[in-house]
């Protein structure tokens, strides 16, 4: 029976080869990721494909090689030879026949044949990973080429791979529905929801998460990997759980965050913090299209940011010296957001060549591209109280002046943090958001979670 992603990978690899050139010769070699065991046990970890690997085939299984010949744009899959005891632990094993049949590749060979085949061109073995197989083939190997080639493919998305992406956002998202319905004050624990999460998104075909959830409650919303998720709920009803989790259909992630009153109903400053947030991320999500330098979207919502937190009495002075002063980015200290795909931070954010911006905040910006057709971005703005770098900033008189100290007290007293984050694929004129359905507006949240 043949893989739906079969098609897919047959394109993938297509854009792979054109990539490389077309006066490429020899073979692109990639080894899938192997079986692995915890140390000194028997005991095998859950397998999920290495993503380059998974790109070019659609194979979801470990132990596997394939070889693409640049000359004819042939591929070539490999499949263990197992004993027939293997049979009695995993089952039947992969033929190269049902390989071929199952994966959409050209032929496909049992690994013992690989040095056979290798030796049928008599070029050089583009590898991905420094992989010497010249004792296998005689032929150099080459680890330049192969990666930008795989990288520059996957950060335009294909139709076929942007319906997977919908169905990890669909799963995703009535997950984190299914959360803000079960959350009360005092009840529970941050691990209770993490489960319920993992459970929502497994039967609904999300088996693996795309990273570990982060479930906060209160000021561990502040802690951006916060993975621990032990602590109760909080008792206040005032108080913001911020959840930061979704899972992968089919090796393809989701990335959603949303953070919501525990009692179900956004109050005082937490309000506040939480609707310049929303704004933030609202500015960036109306000016997104083809061409727009990603860099400039992190620059609006630190200007949305400035404006906000001067309009709630916590900054002072003009928003042109806090923007120069880089004082908004005191609390809202991480990028954007960034590229996703097979990876939850997917590959080629920063193409050769292109450096970081050494300036807070945007420093950790995962991204530096003009936006184009087909590229899937996060829009994660947040604000946050971090004591240690409120503390640093107060410090400096150059930017202390334009921090009401009266003001941040209380905020860092009673708010830890707010994070809003959706998947959006870049369109011609605008965007098609993957997780904008799932509520944040505060009308929304405060609906659903009333029910
Ligand atoms: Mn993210």
């Amino acid at each position: 029976m043949s893989s739906p992603y079969a098609f897919i990978a047959r394109e993938n690899r297509q854009k792979v080869l054109k990539n490389l050139g077309s006066a490429n010769v020899g073979w692109a070699y990639l080894k899938g990721f192997e079986t692995t065991v915890r140390k000194w046990t028997d005991t095998e970890l859950p397998f999920r494909q290495e993503s380059n690997f998974f790109y070019l085939t659609g194979a979801n299984e470990p132990d596997l090689h394939l070889l693409l010949n640049l000359r004819t744009g042939k591929s070539h899959l490999f499949v263990p030879r197992h004993s027939p005891d293997h049979a009695l632990w995993c089952g039947p094993s992969l033929t190269p026949s049902e390989a071929v049949a199952q994966y959409g590749v050209d032929e496909a060979f049992y690994s013992d044949e690989l040095s056979g085949v290798l030796k049928q061109e008599d070029a050089v073995v583009h590898v991905v990973d420094g992989t010497d197989l010249s004792t296998l083939s005689g032929a150099k190997s080459d680890a330049s080429n192969l990666q930008t080639a795989i990288t520059e493919a996957r950060v335009i998305k294909s139709e076929g791979e942007l319906e997977l992406m919908r169905k990890a956002a669909k799963a995703s998202g009535e997950a984190h529905i299914a959360l803000m319905k079960a959350v009360r004050p005092g009840e529970g624990n941050e691990s209770t929801l993490q489960a319920l999460f993992e459970y929502e998104c497994f039967r609904r075909g999300g088996r693996y998460q795309a990273y570990t959830p982060i479930v906060a409650g209160a000021h561990r919303g502040a802690i951006l990997h916060y993975i621990n998720n032990n602590a109760p709920i909080p008792t206040d009803p005032r108080q913001l759980l911020l959840v930061d989790a979704a899972c992968e259909v089919d090796c393809y992630a989701a990335d959603i965050t949303r953070t919501y009153p525990v009692g179900g109903k956004y109050e005082g400053d937490w309000k506040t913090v939480y609707h310049i947030v929303l704004d933030m991320q609202k500015a960036v999500l109306s000016q997104m299209k083809a061409g727009v330098e990603w860099e400039n979207m992190h620059r609006l919502a630190e200007k949305v940011a400035g404006e906000g937190l001067t309009k709630a009495g916590l900054l002072q002075g003009s928003l042109e010296d806090l923007l120069a002063n880089h004082i908004p980015a005191l609390f809202f200290p991480h990028g954007l957001g960034h590229l996703i795909g097979l990876d939850v931070h997917d590959c080629g954010g920063y193409p050769a060549g292109v450096e970081r911006i050494n300036e807070p905040g945007i420093r950790y910006l995962r991204m530096r591209r003009k936006l184009e057709v087909g590229m899937v971005v996060t829009v994660e703005p947040g604000l946050y109280f971090v004591p240690g770098i409120l503390d640093e900033g107060l410090a400096d008189p150059k930017k202390a002046k334009y921090i009401n100290r009266e003001v941040l007290e209380r905020f860092r007293r009673d708010v830890g943090g707010v994070r809003i984050e959706d998947d959006v694929v870049v369109e011609a004129n605008g965007i098609e958001n993957l997780t904008g359905w799932v509520p944040k507006e505060i009308e929304d949240v405060e609906r659903i979670m009333a029910t």
